[in-house]
């Protein structure tokens, strides 16, 4: 242990405890503004700067350690007046208005100014003006950015991309995409990691939100509306609802009330992916189609986009199931719209979702008799359905539990845990033994493949299914993913089914997801998931009765050519 003086407390912390900890353990938060535990601890901003006694420079609170005898202050004057000037010349760089921003009242700078009682920038304003695509599915604000240099250490060191990176060098120095290239001639996998760690608003989804309310007040539309398994778990924190409180019911009153014609919930496609992709699986399992082992789930838009771009030759491993959103988009308009008597261009599906790279998975296509479009026409993220649901001045205190319409009303515990890394996995093994056994397994025999952590990269595990053993893997971050691939392909491991998501934690931790400023709260949400799952009446997709209905009524049977025709894609197209 080490004694240190903090603010005149006299206190013992382990060894290697950084002065920022240390102090963070008797109540004082140092503001900070670049650091990011284990991957941004470069002192960039220099706002978390300390006075330590017999010493005439201020030092860096975020990546010095504490030293034995050590008399810290964290608040003196000098600090202060130092900690003032720096954020002011901060402010002098970024485009300060903030009635306008997406982040105002969740920026990190807004809040260091306010704490500071900073009321002026005594500084000449000087704002850089990069342009950007408008039309790409996340927007980049240059003149917003503090280049706090965090986007880029994310996608450096999680996601292993290399998006972005620091351009010009001395007081020119500034961040963009690497090479100063146009984001979409580099190969972004859209996993929106660099929005949920960027303390302003300098980087934000595409605000689709109008386009929706247009859609919503267009009588010639009938908007149909589904809810990806992970906003459940985090739609609430960005509202002041606690976890018991933020209901999925309650998402779908919100829908109703701002006028969604049909409100479903994707936990029913999550199951209907699980008939579909189960029997492609156990149909290359038992063919013994070697070179398309392993067989890679494809319901992450990130995941595909990465593989696309970094490993195009493992393509045709990739399940060709679409996604639960694109599978619910084409059912809603064929099955769904049949059944109600409407032409499939008058219904708009929209979806909500935890995600950024669903923006772009939308745009997947759909044909369907003389009916060409896309399967889905609108996503938001979580964070703009609760944006729609403050502009529409709907109290959340007064929203109540609703359930899904008929058809497609059911989802099971297994399409909840989707949204969880791991959770697709589970799910399909919980059916696939089914389908080879003929029996259900007990619900939780297949746990094993879930996250024990955040940081847990890989899970491993065999798994029986009747008298074969199944090698499954599971990976979330694109980092871990690359390291898994790599050990694949030189023949180090040896999996006959690996899920892959993008973001780490998976959905739960989506770049769509409410911002906590660098706070990781996947594993929390998940395991949110994980309760929702054990207490649901159904825990198998194979008993949705919806879903079962869907094929007697429709589909015929999983991966019947209609079902080939709606329900798959080929990556390759
Ligand atoms: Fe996900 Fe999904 S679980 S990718 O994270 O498979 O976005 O939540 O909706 O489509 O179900 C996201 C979440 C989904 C899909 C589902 C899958
Ligand atoms: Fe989107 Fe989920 Fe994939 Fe992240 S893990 S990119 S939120 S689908």
């Amino acid at each position: 242990m080490v004694n240190i003086t903090i603010d005149n407390q006299k206190i013992s912390v382990p060894e290697g405890t950084t002065i920022m900890e240390a102090a963070a353990s008797i109540g004082i938060q140092i503001p900070k503004l670049c650091y990011l535990k284990g991957i941004n601890d470069i002192a960039a901003c220099r706002v978390c700067v300390v006075e330590r006694e017999g010493m005439d420079r201020l030092m860096t609170s975020c990546n010095n350690v504490a030293i034995e005898g050590m008399v810290i202050y964290t608040n003196s004057p000098k600090v202060r007046d130092a900690r003032k000037k720096t954020v002011q010349l901060i402010l002098s760089q970024h485009d300060c208005q903030c009635a306008t921003c997406v982040r105002s009242g969740n920026c990190t700078l807004q809040k260091i100014a306010n704490d500071l009682n900073i009321l002026d920038i005594p500084y000449k304003q000087r704002l850089e003006d990069f342009p950007w695509d408008k039309d790409f599915p996340f927007i980049r604000d240059s003149k917003k950015c503090i280049k706090c240099m965090r986007c880029i250490q994310i996608c450096d060191k999680i996601q292993d991309l290399h998006i972005w990176d620091v351009t010009s060098t001395g007081s020119r120095t500034t961040v963009n995409v690497r090479g100063n290239k146009k984001i979409s001639d580099v190969s972004c996998s859209l996993c929106g990691q660099c929005i949920t760690h960027c303390p302003v608003g300098a980087l934000h989804e595409r605000d689709d939100t109008e386009k929706v309310f247009r859609a919503i007040a267009d009588p010639n539309k009938v908007v149909v509306a589904q809810v990806a398994p992970a906003v459940r778990a985090a739609w609430g924190e960005a509202l002041g609802l606690s976890r018991e409180e933020a209901t999925v019911g309650k998402i779908m009153d919100s829908l109703k009330r701002l006028g969604v014609d049909y409100v479903f919930d994707t936990t029913f496609s999550a199951d209907l992916t699980i008939m579909e992709e189960g029997n492609e699986f156990l149909q290359r399992f038992t063919k013994g189609e070697l070179k398309l082992r392993p067989m890679f789930t494809s319901c992450c838009p990130g995941w595909v986009r990465f593989i696309k771009s970094q490993y195009p030759h493992l393509v045709p491993q990739l399940s060709t199931a679409k996604s639960p959103q694109q599978m619910f988009g084409a059912v809603m308009k064929t099955y769904f719209a049949e059944s109600i008597g409407v032409k499939p261009e008058n219904i708009y599906t929209l979806s909500i979702m935890p995600c950024v790279a669903k923006k772009g998975e939308r745009n997947m296509e759909l044909f369907y008799k003389e009916y060409a479009g896309n399967d889905i026409d609108a996503v938001l993220t979580t964070r703009e359905l609760t944006r729609m649901i403050r502009s529409s001045h709907i109290s959340p205190s007064t929203l109540v539990d609703r359930e899904c319409d008929p058809l497609m009303k059911e989802g099971s515990g297994a399409g909840v845990i989707f949204g969880a890394t791991g959770g697709v996995m589970e799910a399909a093994l919980r059916s696939a033994h089914y389908l080879v056994t003929g029996k259900n397994p007990e619900p939780d025999a297949f746990k094993i493949v879930r996250s024990p952590s955040f940081e847990t990269g890989v899970i491993e595990a065999e798994v029986q299914l009747g008298s074969a053993t199944v090698k499954a893997a599971v990976v979330s971050g694109l980092g871990n993913t690359r390291k898994l691939l790599e050990a694949i392909e030189h023949g180090e491991v040896h999996y006959d089914f690996v899920e892959v998501m993008a973001c780490p934690g998976g959905c739960v931790g989506g770049g769509g997801q409410p911002i906590h400023d660098g706070e990781e709260l996947a594993h929390e949400r998940g395991e949110n998931l994980y309760f929702l799952d054990t207490n649901a009446p159904l825990r198998f997709s194979h008993e949705n009765p919806d879903v079962q209905k869907l094929y007697s009524d429709y589909m015929e049977k999983p991966l019947s050519h209609k079902a080939h025709m709606l329900l798959h894609t080929d990556h390759n197209a």
